[in-house]
Formats: C-alpha cells, sequence, structure tokens
C-alpha cells in the first residue's frame, strides 16, 4: 500500500488501492476511516481502484452535463442520491454519459473498452460518472451509491468492468416459486449489485411446465410477469422467460408453434429474452438431435427475426458430466448443431457442484462455445429442513473467460437467499478479487444493517446441508469447531475438560439465543425474518438446550443431585419442544421440518448430553433416558433386523423407516409400536413387498398393552391395508403367528392417526 500524501501534483496524489477495502493509512486519515465507519468494502470489489486520502461533501448545488443523453434510469439513481440543489450555472459539475456522448467525451480514453464497463472519479472540481454503455453508466451510480456515507464522498478514480458477461440469478427450483413481492425486491436488489440477469423458471410454474406450458398466463400472472419485465428494466436487469417442454413435447410442428406462440406472447409482455430447459425429463424430449432443430428454428424465426430480442439460452438434459453418457453423443451434438449464438447451460461435475478449470474445460470443448454456468447453490430443494446462509466459495476465480454467464439457483425463500446472491454478484463481476469471507460479511450487512452481527451468528450455524444425495457439504459453524472438537473428546475420553472451553461454548449458546431473540423481535425486513422464524425458534431452543446441558456436566462435577436432575428434565423438555417445531412448521411432504446447526452445535450438544447422562447412571444407579433425539414414540421387537430402525413422525402418520434388505422374521417373533398416548387410529399400512397372500402374519391393537383386539388386513398385491374407524390405539403389533421364519422386505409399516 502506498501513502503519498501529496496535494496538488496531479499524477502522483493518487493512491493506488491494492487493497479493495478503503482502509487509508496516516494522519490525516481519520475522516476517510469515518467514511466506511461499518467497516463496508466496495461490492463488487472494482477492476482498478484509486483513491485520494480526502473527501468531500455531497454537494450543495450542483451542475448535471449529459442528464438529456445518459441512461434515464442510471440519472434518476443521481438525482435520488444527490439532497442538495440542481442549477444550470454554478455548483460542483457532475459529468454523465455513456462513451460517444458529448458530456463524457473528454474522458473518453478512461473508459474502459469493455461491455457494461465505466469509469468514475470524484474530486473537489467534478464527479465524472462515464459508461462504455447505458448499463454501464447505470453501474457507475451503483458504486456512487456505495461510496457515499454520512453525505461525504471519498475522491476516488475507478475504472471497472465486469469479468463474467452475464450474471444473475435462475429461479429453477422445485418448491413453491417466489411471491410477485419477492421478486420485485430481488430485481432491485439484483440492479445494485450489478446483476444483469434473472431466469425466470420456477419448477413448480405450471405455465412453465408441462403440461400447460403450451397455455398462455391467465390475466393475473400475466400482469403480474408484465410488472417483472418493467421493474427489470429499470433495474438494468435482462428479465429471461424459461420454457419447460421437454417432458411432453411431441416433435412435430404443432408443438413447435405452440412454443413459439407462447413465446410471442410473453414478448408482448415486454419480454425479450427466452431460454428453452430441457433438464430433468426422460423419454421422447431428451433427443438433441430434436432439441437442436427446435432451438435453431426458435432461433431463426423468432429470436433473429426480432431487432430487440437477446441470444437463445438452452438447459440441456445432460447438464451435469456425472449424468453424461461417456459413450454418447449427446453434448457434442449440440455443440455440432446448436446455431454458435445459443447458449448452454450447465452446472458442473455434478447437479450440485463448485465449477473448476478441468471441469469447465471438458464441457466447454464438447458444446464449441464457453457454458453458462447454472450454478445449484444455495437451492435447497432436496434439503428443504436446511437453511443455506454461508458464504460462497469453491468455484474457480481464474476461469471468467471460460464462461458466457454464471447464475445461482437459489432457494424457495428469496430474502434469505440474497446471502449468496449478493455474494455471487461479486464473484462473477471480479472474481479475481473476490474474498468469500469479507463478502459474506457485507452481503448480512447489506441485508440486514441493525442487526448483522446477530444474523451473522444464525448463518455462521445454518450453512451446511447434512447429508444429502448430491453428496455436497458446506464448512458451519467453523469458529467454535475446534473447541467443540477437543471439549467433546476429552469429555467422552476422561470426563475432563478444558475450562476455557466450556466457557466459549457458553458464549456460544448465549450468542445464539440472544441472536434469535434479537431477530426474532426484528423489523427491519420483515420477510427475511417471516422466513427463517422456524429456524429461529428451533435455533434458539438449541442454544437453551445447549446451556442446559453445559449445566448437567458442571453440576455432576460439583456434586449435585438436584441440580443435575432438575437441569435433565429442562433438556427432556427442551428436546420435545424442538421435536414440535420440527412437526409443525415447514411441513412439505419432501423434507419436512426444521433443522439447525446440524453440523457441529447439534453434534456436540447430543453427544455431551448422553455422555454425562449415562455418567450419571453408572455413577447412581438411576436409569435416566440418554437418547438425545426426542422421539414420542418407542419400537420394540425381537426382530434382529428391525428393532433398531428409527421411528419418524410426519404429520399425523408414525412410520418405521423402510429397510432395503431381507428381514428375517422368526416364528413367533413382532413388532410393536407405542405411542405416548391413545389416538384415534385412522389405518394401518405395510408393505412386505410381497404379492402372495399374507396368511403368516397378525396385526392387533390395544390401549393398555393388556387387552388386545385383532385388526383385518386387505391385501392388494403387496400393499395390507387395516381400516381402524377411529378405534383408540396407543400399541400396534404385528406377530409373525406361523411355525416358520418369514423372509420379508419391510417396505412400507405406517400407522396413520385420526388428525386434530
Ligand atoms: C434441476 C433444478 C433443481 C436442482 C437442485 C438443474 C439444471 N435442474 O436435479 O431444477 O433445483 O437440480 O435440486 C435439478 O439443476 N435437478
Amino acid at each position: 500500500m502506498y501513502n503519498h500524501i501529496n496535494h496538488g501534483n496531479e499524477p502522483s496524489l493518487l493512491l493506488l488501492m491494492k487493497n479493495k477495502k478503503i482502509s487509508l493509512l496516516g494522519a490525516g486519515l481519520l475522516c476517510a476511516a469515518a467514511l466506511f465507519a461499518q467497516d463496508m468494502s466496495l461490492q463488487p470489489s472494482p477492476q482498478e481502484f484509486i483513491t485520494r486520502d480526502s473527501n468531500i461533501s455531497l454537494p450543495a448545488i450542483y451542475q448535471i452535463d449529459g442528464e438529456k443523453e445518459a441512461n434515464p434510469h442510471a440519472v434518476k439513481v443521481l438525482k435520488d442520491l444527490l439532497a442538495g440543489k440542481q442549477s444550470t450555472r454554478e455548483g460542483l459539475r457532475i459529468y454523465i454519459g455513456e462513451k460517444g456522448d458529448k458530456s463524457v467525451r473528454k474522458y473518453s480514453r478512461l473508459i474502459p473498452d469493455h461491455d457494461e464497463g465505466y469509469y468514475l472519479s470524484v474530486n473537489e472540481k467534478e464527479i465524472v460518472l462515464a459508461g462504455a454503455d447505458e448499463r454501464g453508466t447505470y453501474y457507475a451510480l451503483q458504486t456512487f451509491a456505495q461510496l457515499i456515507k454520512d453525505g461525504r464522498l471519498p475522491e476516488v478514480e475507478i475504472k471497472d468492468y465486469p469479468s463474467v458477461r452475464r450474471r444473475g440469478v435462475v429461479e429453477g427450483f422445485y418448491g413453491t416459486p417466489w411471491s410477485h413481492r419477492a421478486r420485485l425486491s430481488q430485481l432491485e436488489f439484483y440492479g445494485k449489485n450489478k446483476m444483469n440477469t434473472y431466469i425466470y423458471g420456477p419448477k413448480d410454474d405450471p405455465y412453465h411446465s408441462a403440461p400447460n406450458w403450451r397455455l398462455p398466463y391467465p390475466e393475473k400472472e400475466a400482469t403480474q410477469l408484465q410488472e417483472l419485465v418493467t421493474v427489470a428494466n429499470e433495474n438494468e436487469v435482462d428479465f429471461v422467460w424459461a420454457i419447460h417442454p421437454g417432458q411432453d413435447i411431441k416433435w412435430n410442428p404443432e408443438d413447435r408453434n405452440l412454443l413459439l406462440s407462447k413465446f410471442e406472447k410473453m414478448y408482448q409482455l415486454g419480454v425479450r429474452s427466452f431460454a428453452v430447459f430441457f433438464d430433468d425429463i426422460s423419454g421422447e424430449g431428451t433427443n438433441p438431435q430434436k432439441q437442436a432443430e427446435l432451438l435453431n428454428y426458435i432461433d431463426e424465426h423468432f429470436v433473429q427475426t426480432k431487432p430487440d430480442v437477446n441470444p437463445l439460452i438452452m438447459c440441456p438434459t445432460e447438464y451435469n458430466k456425472s449424468w453424461s453418457n461417456p459413450n454418447g453423443n449427446y453434448l457434442t451434438t449440440l455443440g455440432e448443431q446448436l446455431n454458435p449464438s445459443i447458449q448452454i447451460m450447465w452446472t458442473g461435475d455434478r447437479v450440485v457442484s463448485d465449477i473448476t478449470r478441468d471441469g469447465i474445460t471438458w464441457i466447454n470443448e464438447r458444446i464449441k462455445r464457453p457454458a453458462y454456468i447454472w450454478w445449484n447453490f444455495p437451492v435447497s430443494d432436496y434439503v428443504r429442513d436446511h437453511l443455506l446462509l454461508g458464504p460462497v466459495y469453491g468455484n474457480d476465480t481464474t476461469i471468467a473467460n471460460a464462461m458466457s454467464g454464471f447464475v445461482t439457483n437459489p432457494m424457495e425463500h428469496a430474502e434469505a437467499s440474497k446471502i449468496a446472491i449478493y455474494s455471487v454478484a461479486s464473484y462473477a463481476w471480479n472474481p479475481a478479487k473476490y474474498d468469500a469471507m469479507q463478502t459474506w460479511k457485507d452481503a448480512i450487512h447489506a441485508i440486514l444493517p441493525d442487526a448483522a452481527e446477530e444474523l451473522e451468528c444464525f448463518a455462521t450455524h445454518n450453512a451446511d446441508l447434512g447429508v444429502n444425495g448430491h453428496k455436497y457439504r458446506r464448512e458451519e459453524s467453523q469458529d467454535i469447531q475446534p473447541v467443540a472438537e477437543r471439549f467433546l473428546k476429552s469429555y467422552i475420553n476422561n470426563g475432563s475438560y478444558d475450562k476455557e472451553d466450556i466457557e466459549a461454548l457458553q458464549k456460544t449458546f448465549e450468542q445464539m439465543k440472544e441472536s434469535a431473540d434479537i431477530l426474532l423481535a426484528n423489523k427491519e425486513n420483515k420477510p427475511l425474518i417471516t422466513e427463517i422464524t422456524p429456524w429461529l425458534h428451533q435455533f434458539k431452543l438449541l442454544a437453551e438446550t445447549g446451556e442446559a446441558v453445559l449445566k448437567m456436566v458442571e453440576s455432576r462435577e460439583s456434586g449435585s443431585h438436584s441440580d443435575f436432575i432438575r437441569k435433565y428434565k429442562h433438556v427432556k423438555a427442551l428436546q420435545q419442544l424442538m421435536f414440535d417445531v420440527d412437526q409443525t412448521y415447514n411441513q412439505n411432504p419432501y423434507q419436512p421440518g426444521v433443522k439447525t446447526a446440524t453440523k457441529v452445535i447439534k453434534p456436540l450438544i447430543d453427544q455431551t448430553f448422553a455422555t454425562v447422562t449415562k455418567r450419571y447412571n453408572q455413577k447412581n444407579g438411576t436409569q435416566l433416558d440418554a437418547t438425545a433425539d426426542y422421539m414420542p414414540h418407542r419400537l420394540i421387537s425381537n426382530v434382529e433386523q428391525i428393532k433398531n430402525l428409527p421411528l419418524q413422525v410426519k404429520a399425523n402418520r408414525i412410520l418405521i423407516s423402510p429397510a432395503n434388505e431381507v428381514v428375517k422374521w422368526a416364528a413367533g417373533n413382532s413388532v410393536e409400536i407405542e405411542l405416548d398416548n391413545a389416538y384415534p387410529g385412522e389405518s394401518i399400512q405395510i408393505n412386505f413387498g410381497k404379492d402372495i397372500p399374507c396368511t403368516w402374519g397378525h396385526l392387533e391393537i390395544s390401549t393398555d398393552g393388556k387387552e388386545w383386539k385383532s385388526i383385518n388386513l386387505k391385501q392388494k398385491e403387496s400393499r395390507l391395508t387395516a381400516d381402524l374407524q377411529n378405534t383408540p390405539v396407543k400399541f400396534i403389533r404385528f406377530t409373525n403367528v406361523s411355525a416358520e421364519e418369514q423372509q420379508v422386505y419391510l417396505r412400507q409399516f405406517v400407522l396413520t392417526i385420526v388428525k386434530g
């Protein structure tokens, strides 16, 4: 870093900032430091950033040069930011416009020769906001807005442009599509963070996908889409409307025309960018030859015939390396046959994976163009009980020119997704200067300035996905992880621990609890708080459990039985409350429930609880229950392969988690579920995976475990069903009453109780 304080002599008065933060050194720099009191860096980080060690106040009187010719959206932002009075004769001169405009002609050679680039300078004589094109000017204004702090502006000179041409979001997840309001707020957010693309493709919008892709939107939806396009334009975002026709498309002129006329309808609503998705389909629609023919046809008969429509984007069926057939020619067919202007999307080596140089080289060779990255983070449609709020890291920072675009697929929680979206905006604009942790902190600050510290605490513990089919995992609770590990190891092995470690853990739980309360009470960003509320409740309960468990550990040390038992009871109650939250909120049919801090904090608490309780039992001859995951119902069985299977509760259904292997069920043995109370029963469904009549088993229910009532089962193929007709039930039992061992599958074993 240089620190030449030299007023007067133009070139050497500039301080070249190696670090993107404005962190100036020396005596005269206090006010500059104060400008950035919140420690906010410029995001995305500019490509070239030079600053003087001085600042000016926002002008009380100013003159604008170029207002008429400049991008009106940029001019609007400028006027909204300036509180002073505009004059035609006096005051600070502000030059605004695009390369070629008279107003910025003097600065022409300073404007970067890149799409969407800009030159920005602030000094005591003038302010220059000069774009390489209209969007460039708009982005100059977004940087300008970030520079203003408490009515003052640092003297700077910035030359900036994006490294990746298209940057943004693909609303491409399964689950509840974002609300109209959420989308409006997103578009504004993208503009502010220099993202230029929003691809509309929610899997669960019936008019996007099969079979209704052929139908026009109903009036209300059409009007809303029209409004989204308008707002996207105001924020310099390309609204890309995507269609997902592959599951039932017929390769005939009729369907082709239906698709074109749907695009035409969308064009009439204002849409000027289009995409066709062929992901997650099977059958005829996957034919690459036919896909290419259709797309080229659309390109030639629609895109090219309208001067104002952007290049077409497509998502292939083999959209990641692990799914691409090594012996097939799907990708190379697309590469060879698709018109060169058509962009091809790609999620990386797997459905969910970070983008590497090798990976992008591999795909680019096949598709003969730079891939358009569809990054599947922070999308959570396969881990819906988790929130993914951690930093964005893992993508190669040196491959910007190997990609034509980079868009993130977010969570169905629109506001909460902004943490990752903000980070992707910074990554894609300037990967070389991207700092994952700093950007994550800045993102949180931008989204919730009043409670940034608390949101950071919550986010740091809600980052990982848990075990999942895509095998994608994230760091979580990094700061406390080494402490947790050390504490647990020492405590499990020798019953001892470092005092400092337990104090650090206590402090963490205290902060978690406070953060949950502070966020729950927050009114600054209500949509965000609404989205995360179930997780906040769960987070607070978990923190309280952690505190109580540590008290159990400590009271065992000090030998206080009554304290120990009191804390034990409290933990049991908290476990039940967490169970209730998990059963009450976010009851989607896929991964229902509310999971929080599952990577470090929850296992730490659970294992400590189990250890301390077992130790206590051993010492005192007691039989306190040491299981940590609360489950009110019990599975009792002498069938070896069944007795350890977990029970699951899903709304009004209690089920034994299915097993894959063959179960050997000895004569006389039984499987029993004991509920915590008697409930009116609705039905029982069992599937042993065998079509032959099930003559070997006997089903019974009971309310007290003494008197049992036989229940008839009806069989259809391998499915056995009993209608309970509201009969109260606390126990159900299925027994092998034959004289032989039975070999069956446990495909399904579900008791459904009457709702309410
Ligand atoms: C879908 C996407 C989904 C995502 C994550 C693509 C191209 N398609 O496995 O809609 O949100 O993975 O579950 C996908 O990623 N299918």
